[in-house]
């Protein structure tokens, strides 16, 4: 059985004072889960958000990284520097990354590589634009990213990977897949994932959708049975909003 996991995705939201407020609070009114907790505040907040959030069951995550150990990369952030500080998690290939940032197939599976060499657990994330999935290409497309993801990844460390589906027309648009849309295509990445390695990995790496999750729409996506988590954008800004996520997973 699965655990279901919630990722909180900030994105570049939140400055210093709001990262203690909605933490603190989070820390507070936490539900009882059996969930996994992850938050993603922006760079410059990672180690406040851990200090923050130790000895709680909140995790903190980066928001991508280089996969370089260290260099002359300006303006880059390595996952030796992540470890150091207490990060334990990791988006990867996020759609505004590949978008905005040139983030490629390639730049994902060097960066799932080295952050699973570094003992950091890669969230994958892949999806398709609303014109690849009218075009019918969406299976083809996100086999595509989840083979050239985890190219690198040999047997025995798939299963420390998460995956997380977000199509890019549901991204801070309010739009939604609807639960048949998403569960058909998460059950096709764990399909993907059985051809990749077998059968015990894929039903051992948890697959997670992204895209406008929200307190009245995260029950019935979360009891789908491909689905084992969200990773969230705006609803995870506040305590009250995400607490309430956290509410209807269980
Ligand atoms: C969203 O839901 O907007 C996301 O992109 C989560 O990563």
């Amino acid at each position: 059985m699965r655990k279901k996991i919630l990722a909180g995705n900030w994105k570049m939201n939140h400055t210093g004072a709001a990262v203690q407020t909605v933490l603190t609070e989070l820390v507070q009114t936490l539900p009882e889960t059996k969930a996994t907790l992850i938050i993603a505040p922006p760079f410059p907040y990672l180690a406040q958000a851990v200090s923050l959030t130790a000895h709680t069951p909140l995790h903190i995550a980066a928001q991508t990284m280089h996969w370089e150990e260290h260099g002359a990369f300006t303006g880059e952030v390595s996952p030796a520097m992540l470890v150091d500080i207490g990060v334990t998690h990791v988006l990867i290939g996020h759609s505004e990354r590949r978008e905005y940032n040139g983030e490629t197939d390639r730049t994902v599976q060097q960066k799932v590589a080295a952050a699973l060499q570094h003992g950091l657990t890669p969230i994958i994330c892949c999806g398709e634009t609303a014109q690849q999935r009218q075009a019918g290409r969406t299976d083809d497309l996100l086999g595509t990213q989840l083979r050239m993801a985890l190219a690198k990844v040999r047997m025995a460390d798939a299963s420390r990977v998460i995956v997380a589906y977000e199509p890019i027309w549901a991204i801070g648009t309010g739009q939604t897949a609807t639960v048949a849309q998403a569960q058909a295509t998460c059950a096709f990445l764990r399909r993907q994932l059985a051809a990749l390695y077998n059968s015990d990995i894929a039903a051992t790496v948890p697959i997670l959708y992204g895209g406008s999750m929200k307190a009245d729409n995260a029950a019935a996506l979360l009891a789908a049975a491909d689905i084992d988590g969200g990773l969230i954008g705006g609803a995870s800004l506040q305590a009250a909003s995400f607490t309430a996520i956290i509410r209807a997973a269980d």
